[in-house]
């Protein structure tokens, strides 16, 4: 699929390529087994300047886009499902400034977050409010120059790590969905701490953590678009950052393809290379091309919201719900290949099975995509 990308992106890539074989390589089962940010691997991504591609160049970014911000993720997901998605988590958080935030906002934290400076995460999710995202309890009133924000935030990629956070909360209780608001709330606000770091099945070098709001007060500048406009932010930010899931399920898929691959050539049974026998062919042929059509179909939905498109939410949770199918199944098709060894921690092809898990269940699950689908298709079709 190279041959869809241009010099730029080809060398953006390149430059993936070389923090995943000298900084993520080495430690990657490390991170893994110790639940452990990966603080180091965020410098060397902010001085390669990484965190730049999804940022507008007025604010001090490269606005590379967004099939710029797949093909990266891709490529680090390549090395660690975890490591790609602490990187990624940033682009979600910045989303709802990028997309609807005022200019002051754009000019006060998107420097900042293109530098690396500081780090950014989006706060959605609830312990009530998952899948029905317009079901959030966290409040936020009205109070003079301020909001008070009340309530927990759930498993939030980054949270802990994060200076900057974006976060969904009802101001007008009555209205449901249409009631929830979008505001920016730095780290160190009184009023705003962290619960429990989760224990994770996988991407175990990300941190997944609870927000906890008590009473804190912020700026009412800090509201993003207007009140009632929440519901819409996380749904707007969820369109453009699905791609980006299915990229990076598409790059654990690669490696785990990668390692059965090396494995096949390497491993002998019966006095011959285990590639060579046609049960064994015949399962990398189809992870090869799951692998090549998730891969088209993400760069393809990256294209459509570079293309300036509005209409691309379809194609986005249909990127996301294939290439998130297929790294399931492709990974589960590598531990299979291993075999025994593929069961074993010695081996990375486990721990890509495990990281490839979530990107079937964040930023919506795939049952929620297919129906994000269907009604986009049904939709269309009366139209017709
Ligand atoms: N873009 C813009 N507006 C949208 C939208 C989109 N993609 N999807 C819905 N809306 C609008 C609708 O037009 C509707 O507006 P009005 O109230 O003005 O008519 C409003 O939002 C409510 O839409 P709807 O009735 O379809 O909302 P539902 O509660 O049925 O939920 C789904 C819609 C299921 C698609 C939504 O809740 C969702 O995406 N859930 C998954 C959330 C998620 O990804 N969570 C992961 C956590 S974040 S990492």
């Amino acid at each position: 699929m190279d041959y869809m990308l241009n010099e730029d992106l080809l060398g953006l890539k390149e430059i993936c390529t070389e923090i995943g074989d000298k900084y993520i390589l080495p430690i990657r089962a490390e991170l893994d087994e110790e639940n452990k940010f990966p603080r180091e691997i965020m410098n060397v991504i902010a001085q390669s300047d990484l965190f730049t591609i999804y940022i507008p160049e007025e604010y001090g970014g490269t606005e590379m886009g967004s099939l710029a911000l797949a093909v990266a993720t891709e490529e680090l997901s390549r090395y660690c499902g975890g490591v790609a998605v602490s990187y990624a988590a940033n682009a979600l958080g910045a989303m709802p400034i990028i997309l609807m935030g005022s200019e002051e906002q754009k000019k006060k934290y998107l420097p900042q977050l293109a530098s690396g400076e500081k780090l950014c995460a989006f706060a959605l999710t609830e312990s009530e409010a998952g899948s029905d995202a317009g079901g959030v309890k966290t409040r936020a009133i009205k109070d003079g120059d301020s909001y008070i924000l009340n309530g927990t935030k759930q498993w939030i990629t980054n949270g802990g790590e994060a200076q900057i956070y974006t976060v969904i909360a009802l101001t007008d209780p009555e209205r449901g969905a249409r009631g929830a608001s979008a505001f920016i709330v730095e780290e160190g606000t009184p009023g705003f701490s962290y619960g429990k770091k989760e224990d994770k099945m996988g991407i175990r070098a990300s941190a997944t953590r609870e927000l906890i709001f008590e009473d804190c007060r912020i700026p009412a500048e800090n509201l993003i678009s207007r009140e009632g406009f929440g519901f819409m932010v996380a749904m707007k930010t969820l369109d453009n950052s699905r791609p980006g899931v299915a990229a990076q399920a598409v790059g654990i898929a690669q490696g785990a393809l990668d390692e059965a691959l090396k494995y096949a050539e390497q491993r002998k049974q019966f006095g011959v290379k285990i590639n060579s026998f046609q049960g064994l062919q015949f399962m990398l042929a189809d992870m090869g091309t799951q692998i090549e059509a998730a891969r088209a179909l993400t760069y393809a939905a990256a294209g459509l919201i570079d293309s300036g498109s509005k209409n691309f939410n379809k194609v986005s949770a249909m990127a996301k719900v294939f290439a998130s199918d297929v790294a399931m199944k492709v990974t589960v098709d590598a531990v299979q290949i291993l075999g025994g060894y593929g069961y074993m921690k010695e081996y990375p092809v486990e721990k890509m099975m495990r990281d490839a898990k979530i990107t079937q269940i964040y930023e919506g699950t795939n049952q929620i995509q297919r129906s994000v689908i269907a009604k986009a298709m049904i939709k269309e079709a009366k139209r017709k």
